[in-house]
């Protein structure tokens, strides 16, 4: 006779309270596409303090965020032209929290780095160039945190055609300046790996080094957002965006690292999921169950920022193997080689944000038509609006951006940010013990926690 038990074991709750809700980029889209939960993300890799920001600006997390200068395992392939959107939550795995307090207010901005592999550069160092930033627009009294809020957490560009193709490190930063003051500038930031496929010979006239590129007491980074009578004089932190020049051309044109594994069925983070191997006996059920099991554990250790979704999915597969074990069926896995990936949110890009020029060329981003993505859900804010910068350092009033209502103001001039979001960070997981009574009555434990059985 054969039976199983399961049981759940709650195995461990960690309790985080965070003074201030920051927020942290936690959702990277290719033209409207989300890419899978930290699938090519560098993420700070603490859950309870993913949010937090960057305060010190001359060290190397200034490059890609805490954590940030040790590359994930996957890369993703861009099209040249491709439409880059940037997500940021103030909780990583919950996405019905606000992107942002709107008490934080500021500049944002993208930054691009070539790379000769995107999962090996740290990202510390020369190299960077801008394609895009946006401080305050005077018209509506908006700072780009303003815009981002009001745009579902999201700030997207469009990669100007004919960059060199290969490897780069993609960048987003915001500045939050309530504090800036005090010597207190929050950067946060965070990188995703990309390969770029395209065959042009485009790359910046200038680059230059992260940390470095901007220095604790500049203007762009302690100024009176509140009491300053003048806004529009805001400069944005760093270079100006980057004009574009004719370089070498491309010589990577092949993506060879990161790419997705083959047989990989479910992706998240740094970890994919595989086919457990056929069976045609009982025995090998059992494996084969034992086999997904030990699977979730790497899924679920490290807990990742973004939570355990695809965890999660991958535990129905292996409960799917223990019945059929169960059941008799003695002959599988169970849909065979199943690609177990989600279909992931798919966005209306809603504001897309001009990018670098070519030297000489007059603006040709302001008017990119950006269709926006079919099979839209997430969307609502201002789906389908193209705002337009002037060309080189957006340092002020912008005129034409698409108005859109203010966030109610969490802070009085002078105070300091007195919301206090408090959270319970849950982790949960099972342990499953599978006992199996076989002839003469032993009872084998085939749980996830037993050693290799082959
Ligand atoms: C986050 O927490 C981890 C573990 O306690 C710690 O090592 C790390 O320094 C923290 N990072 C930040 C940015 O506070
Ligand atoms: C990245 O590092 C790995 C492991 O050290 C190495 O095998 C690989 O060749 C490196 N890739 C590049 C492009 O340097
Ligand atoms: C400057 O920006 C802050 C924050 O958005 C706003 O409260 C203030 O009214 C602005 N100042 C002026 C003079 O518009
Ligand atoms: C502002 O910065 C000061 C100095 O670093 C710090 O003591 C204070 O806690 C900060 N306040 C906020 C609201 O971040
Ligand atoms: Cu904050």
């Amino acid at each position: 006779m054969l039976f199983a038990k399961i049981q759940s074991v709650l195995l461990a709750l960690a309790a985080a309270r965070s003074v201030f809700a920051h927020t942290t980029f936690t959702t990277f889209y290719v033209d409207g596409v989300d890419q899978g939960p930290g699938v090519a993300m560098r993420m700070n890799k603490t859950p309870a303090n993913a949010s937090f920001p960057v305060q010190n600006l001359a060290s190397s997390d200034m490059a890609c965020g805490f954590d940030g200068t040790e590359g994930v395992a996957r890369v993703q392939p861009v099209k040249d032209g491709s439409t880059l959107t940037f997500e940021f939550h103030s909780w990583a795995n919950d996405y019905s929290k606000p992107s942002l307090d709107p008490g934080h207010k500021g500049p944002c901005a993208v930054y691009l780095k070539k790379v000769n592999s995107a999962i090996n550069d740290t990202g510390v160092g020369d190299g960077w160039f801008k394609l895009w930033d946006d401080g305050y627009d005077e018209v509506n009294d908006e700072w780009c945190t303003d815009r981002m809020i009001s745009n579902n957490g999201r700030m997207s560009i469009v990669l100007p055609s004919d960059l060199q193709g290969g490897y780069y490190l993609v960048r987003p930063e915001l500045v939050a300046l309530h504090n800036a003051t005090k010597g207190d500038p929050q950067f946060y930031i965070g990188c995703a790996q990309i390969f770029l496929q395209s065959s042009g010979n485009l790359e910046p006239e200038s680059t230059v080094s992260i940390p470095g590129y901007v220095k604790a007491g500049e203007e762009s980074v302690s100024f009176n957002i509140y009491y300053n009578p003048d806004n529009k004089t805001y400069p944005v932190p760093g270079p100006a965006v980057a004009k574009l020049k004719a370089g070498a051309a491309t010589t990577q044109k092949t993506q060879d690292e990161g790419l997705k594994p083959a047989g990989c069925i479910l992706e998240k983070a740094n970890w994919c999921g595989y086919e457990v191997p056929s069976y045609t006996d009982e025995a090998g059920c059992w494996a084969s169950a034992k086999n997904c099991w030990a699977q979730d554990t790497t899924c679920w250790t490290p807990y990742s920022p973004t939570g355990g979704a695809n965890c999660e999915i991958w535990e129905t597969k292996c409960n799917g193997l223990n019945d059929a074990c169960n059941a008799k069926q003695f002959t599988g896995p169970p849909n065979k080689g199943k690609d177990l990936t989600p279909t992931y949110t798919t966005i209306a890009i809603g504001l897309v944000l001009p990018t670098s020029t070519v030297a000489g060329a007059a603006s040709s981003f302001s008017s990119q038509a950006v269709v926006a993505a079919a099979g839209v859900s997430g969307g609502g804010g201002s789906s389908g609006v193209v705002y337009s910068t002037p060309a080189g350092k957006a340092t002020g009033a912008v005129g034409g951006y698409a108005a859109s209502s203010s966030p109610v103001p969490t802070e009085k001039p002078g105070l300091e940010v007195t919301t206090v979001f408090e959270t319970v960070v849950k982790t949960e997981w099972e342990y499953v013990t599978v006992y199996q009574s076989q002839g003469q009555g032993q009872k084998v434990r085939r749980g996830r926690r037993g050693g290799a059985r082959r």
